[in-house]
């Protein structure tokens, strides 16, 4: 299924647009099977891990629907030296690999290629530009959820809205950007300050996702018990202080409103932590809580809640490895 150098933008008849997902977790197959349905999207799935490329490019990106179960042909390789230059680039690694995310799409980014990053946790994208054009990095969110089934197969949870803009002002990348998405049909909203939309998505983050990998709940749960729901509602406040203290611009923004919209729009889900402790895996929580922490030492802010649940998770997927 798979043909080296034979995206379709390469022609210069097609107005086909090029789309390189790195990362084949579950979002990053979400967003290859809803892109990769576009007749007018050359998607390409960019893994780091050879025999599990191959097996996706076999069978293509699953998806489970809710009304249908559906197949995409999506093509997967793990060398992007067999890819042209792509259009847009979208890292949907785990925030753990971004480093290693950027070195290895390199070779796909050229002097036009847009590079988003829709991860989980601070510092994505000021390691992407660390290692690739700076001005051609974008940051964002998502608030579709997926989950894992088995490789390349994911149980889509419900599509939300991506927000994404440009770090470094360069309006005219993210609008294209945008465009690019929204001809797939995805719900996008541009924003000129990135960092208080990642500072709002990883608050919400601090709030669920430590509280349901500790206690193995779904997002909605933790709203049906009392003691669960207040506690994540104190996260939420406590990363809204310490985001004071680093400057951000909250606006409007209410923590505990915030987490309990999520919550009920996420209700059937299993928050990625979850599902990472659930499947032995490392999870984020470093950069997640463990990033409100930092920062809360760097701003004189006081940050107990995400230093205790950092550690407790740490606990747990110590104890899950040795188990
Ligand atoms: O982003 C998420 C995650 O699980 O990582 C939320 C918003 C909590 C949805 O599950």
């Amino acid at each position: 299924m798979y043909q080296p150098k034979m995206n379709r933008s390469d022609s210069p008849q097609s107005d086909s647009r090029s789309v390189v997902i790195v990362g084949p977790g579950a979002m990053g197959c979400l967003h290859a099977g809803l892109l990769g349905r576009m007749p007018h999207l050359d998607v390409v799935l960019l893994d780091y891990r050879a025999n599990r490329a191959e097996l996706i490019n076999e069978q293509g990106v699953i998806i489970e629907a809710p009304a249908d179960t559906y197949t995409v042909p999506v093509p997967c390789t793990a060398n992007a030296q067999e890819l042209s230059t792509a259009d847009l680039v979208i890292i949907f690694t785990k925030v753990y690999d971004t480093a290693a995310a950027a070195e290895h799409c390199a070779p796909v980014v050229g002097p036009a290629t847009a590079v988003l990053t829709l991860q989980n946790g601070l510092g994505n994208y000021q390691i992407l530009q660390q290692n690739l054009p700076a001005e051609q990095v974008l940051a964002g969110t998502t608030s579709s959820g997926a989950t894992l089934l088995s490789v390349g197969q994911v149980r889509q949870a419900g599509l939300g809205q991506i927000v994404l803009g440009s770090p470094t002002g360069n309006k005219a990348l993210a609008d294209s950007t945008a465009e690019l998405l929204k001809s797939a049909g995805l719900e996008v909203e541009l924003t000129a300050d990135v960092d208080a939309l990642l500072w709002s998505k990883m608050l919400i983050n601090c709030a669920i996702n430590p509280l349901t990998a500790l206690t193995r709940q779904r997002n909605g749960e933790l709203l049906e018990i009392a003691a669960l729901r207040d506690l994540a509602g104190q996260v939420a406040e406590e990363v809204y202080r310490v985001g004071q203290a680093v400057g951000i611009d909250w606006g409007e923004f209410d923590p505990r409103r915030a987490v309990e919209e999520v919550c009920r729009a996420t209700a059937a889900n299993q928050s990625s932590m979850l599902q990472d402790i659930l499947a032995g895996r490392r999870t984020e929580v470093e950069y997640i809580t463990g990033a409100v922490v930092q920062a809360a030492e760097r701003h004189r802010a006081a940050a107990p809640l995400c230093q205790c649940l950092t550690a407790l998770v740490e606990g747990l997927t110590d104890a899950e490895r040795k188990e």
